[in-house]
This record gives C-alpha cells, sequence and structure tokens, in this order.
C-alpha cells in the first residue's frame, strides 16, 4: 500500500520518464537525420534506459498493490540548433528529473515510507551518474565547438 500523495507523485514520475525517453529518441531521429549516427546511438540507448526507468517505478507501483494511472505524453521537440544545444538540452533535463526524484524522496521521508526511500535510492544514484556522463561528453563538444573533424571523430 501507499499513501495518496506518494501513489501520485510517483504516477507522474511515470509519466516524467516515458516523456524522457520520447525526447531521446526524437533527438536520436534528429541525429540520424543530421549523419551523427554514433550520437543517434548513444541518445537510443538513453530512450531505453528511460523507458527502463519508467517500467521500474510502473512494476513498484503494482508491487505495492496500488493501480498505475496512464497520462497523455506531452509532445516532445523535433529539432535542435546542433550537438551543444543537444546536449545542454539534455543536461537541463536531466537535471529536471533529478529534482523530481529529490522531490519524491521528500515525499517518501515526510510520509515515513522506508520502504519506497530504499527504492528511489538506486534512482538518486542514477541520476548522479546521469548528469555526469551528460556533463562530461557536453564539456568535450564545447572544447572543440561541438563542429568540426572533432565532433565527427566524437561521432565515431
Ligand atoms: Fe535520467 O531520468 Fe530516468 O530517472
Amino acid at each position: 500500500m501507499l499513501k495518496e500523495k506518494m501513489l501520485n507523485a510517483i504516477n507522474e514520475q511515470i509519466n516524467a520518464e516515458q516523456y524522457s525517453s520520447l525526447l531521446y529518441l526524437s533527438i536520436s531521429a534528429y541525429l540520424h537525420d543530421q549523419g551523427l549516427s554514433g550520437f543517434a546511438n548513444w541518445m537510443y540507448v538513453q530512450y531505453q534506459e528511460e523507458l527502463s526507468h519508467a517500467t521500474k517505478f510502473f512494476d513498484y507501483v503494482v508491487e505495492r498493490g496500488e493501480k498505475v494511472e496512464l497520462k497523455a505524453i506531452e509532445q516532445m521537440p523535433t529539432t535542435w540548433d546542433g550537438i551543444i544545444d543537444i546536449y545542454e538540452a539534455t543536461l537541463e533535463h536531466e537535471q529536471l528529473i533529478t529534482s523530481s526524484v529529490h522531490n519524491l524522496m521528500d515525499i517518501a521521508i515526510e510520509e515515513k515510507d522506508h520502504a519506497t526511500q530504499s527504492f528511489l535510492r538506486w534512482f538518486v544514484d542514477e541520476q548522479v551518474e546521469e548528469e555526469a556522463n551528460v556533463t562530461e561528453i557536453l564539456d568535450t563538444l564545447k572544447l572543440i565547438n561541438g563542429q568540426g573533424k572533432g565532433s565527427l571523430m566524437l561521432d565515431r
């Protein structure tokens, strides 16, 4: 059993993770179209990871004997202004997801829901890793101005 506030917030998070997955799939489509298949593949892997995050939350709600409420997913962007813009948008999006995961943890603490706190710890750690990975790529892209041979080499 989950308290109503906790359940509602997790259902919102399922929507956020589904949005994340489609955002990265949309970026992957854009990058393929730009001829950057290496970056497109990286984004496709992120798409699959985000789908697995949505599924983890889904399974957790079911395991606790509650009902998942799926919601409409907002239209994601379909075009960007180059590779630096993409990684800046990705970092910004991951920071947003980090704050929603932290908000879930705040609710779990407030509700004294120890099982959900334990479940969420994986996501707290995962966000640290994801932000670090995106930041590292973004820093490298900035060094080479996101274009020219350097960017093609990074794509490979
Ligand atoms: Fe990187 O967002 Fe899922 O948790």
